[in-house]
């Protein structure tokens, strides 16, 4: 079995060729039959849809430019696109298509059947340590990968992992993602899981990633978020506050590991000291992940999403369908050339 270290190297190779070309787009939205809404954001749905000459499915993100351009999120769709592209790796959502047509932008994506974890997360109430361990590693060892790529993810939470029908995570969502040497500033990720050092307006790093991971393990475990309240400012003031409550129910180890991970103190936190990700990959509550069985995915899950065939959408919810809309003029041409 291949070495998760040897991977990683190969890795860059690929990823930074792809990196240098220059923007591709391959098919069109006539290629796919549109069947229904799998997902809504600000500026744009995700859509269950169906090749037609090859039958497989899909799920394709619509983005609207005019919207994209009115809140001003050019660069980071820009940098999605481009990353989405280039990355590879088992536990990242992968994209097969893209292309723009007058008013939107199309990303391609595999179609993820076992739906959003955050629909299993509420309906399970939490998760047993062994799921959260399972699910942990994974996020872990996709951060891993994103990192050696210099490349933050910045949007961590329950509702942008999916479930393959193997009962395996999918990183999605890679709106927030950007390639960044060093620092960067903006405010961007989910309330509930925003680092201090983003809410405090510092420059920040790859820390921010590893910081929402001790929130994720909290959310799986508690089944709540270890910082919630009904306005966004309470949540800030509790997360930069430095406190956490532990359910009685969470093991040390659990506890360890989240404290080590929501550390205000960026030169203690887990992921970010000299060790890198090896202080998180070898703690305690990892002890029984064989992580090279479950990057090979060799390990059987405690829980897989019940499917019936390749096309089941039975695990997310229904949306009210909108028209689609198409602009006569190629609007914004300019600001997406890149795409
Ligand atoms: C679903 C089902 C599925 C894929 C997705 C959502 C993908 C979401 C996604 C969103 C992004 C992104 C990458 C993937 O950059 O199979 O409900 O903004």
């Amino acid at each position: 079995m291949q070495k998760i270290q040897e991977f990683l190297a190969g890795a860059k190779e690929e990823f930074n060729k792809k990196w240098e070309q220059n923007p591709i787009s391959n098919g069109k939205v006539d290629d796919f039959d549109r069947l229904r809404t799998l997902g809504t954001g600000s500026f744009g749905r995700v859509m269950l849809v169906q090749h037609r000459t090859s039958k497989n499915y899909y799920a394709i993100k619509i983005l609207d430019k005019q919207k994209i351009v009115k809140l001003k999120q050019v660069e980071h769709t820009l940098n999605e696109k481009k990353i989405l592209y280039c990355c590879n790796f088992p536990f990242l959502i992968s994209l097969k298509f893209s292309f723009k047509d007058n008013s939107y932008l199309y990303l391609v994506l595999e179609f993820v059947g076992g739906g959003e974890m955050f629909n299993h997360l509420r309906k399970a109430r939490k998760f047993t340590e062994n799921q959260v361990k399972f699910y942990a590693a994974q996020v872990t060892m996709a951060f891993e990968y994103l990192h050696s790529l210099d490349i933050l993810y910045r949007d961590l939470k329950p509702e942008n992992l999916l479930l393959d029908t193997n009962g395996y995570v999918k990183v999605a969502d890679f709106g927030f993602a950007k390639r960044v040497k060093g620092r960067t500033w903006t405010l961007c990720g989910t309330p509930e899981y925003l680092a201090p050092e983003i809410i405090l307006s510092k420059g920040y790093n790859k820390a921010v990633d590893w910081w929402a991971l001790g929130v994720l393990i909290y959310e799986m475990a508690a089944g709540y978020p270890p910082f919630a309240a009904d306005q966004p400012i309470q949540i800030y003031e509790k997360i930069v506050s430095g406190k956490v409550k532990y359910p009685g129910h969470f093991s040390s180890d659990t506890k360890d590991i989240i404290k080590n991970l929501l550390q205000l103190d960026l030169t203690k936190r887990y992921g970010n000291m000299k060790n890198g990700i090896q202080d998180i990959r070898n703690h305690k509550f990892f002890e029984e992940i064989d992580w090279l069985a479950v990057f090979h995915r060799s390990v059987t899950p405690s829980f897989i999403p019940r499917t019936e065939g390749p096309g089941d959408d039975s695990h997310f919810e229904e949306y009210d369908e909108e028209p689609m809309h198409m602009s006569a003029t190629n609007k914004f041409s300019k600001e997406f050339t890149d795409f």
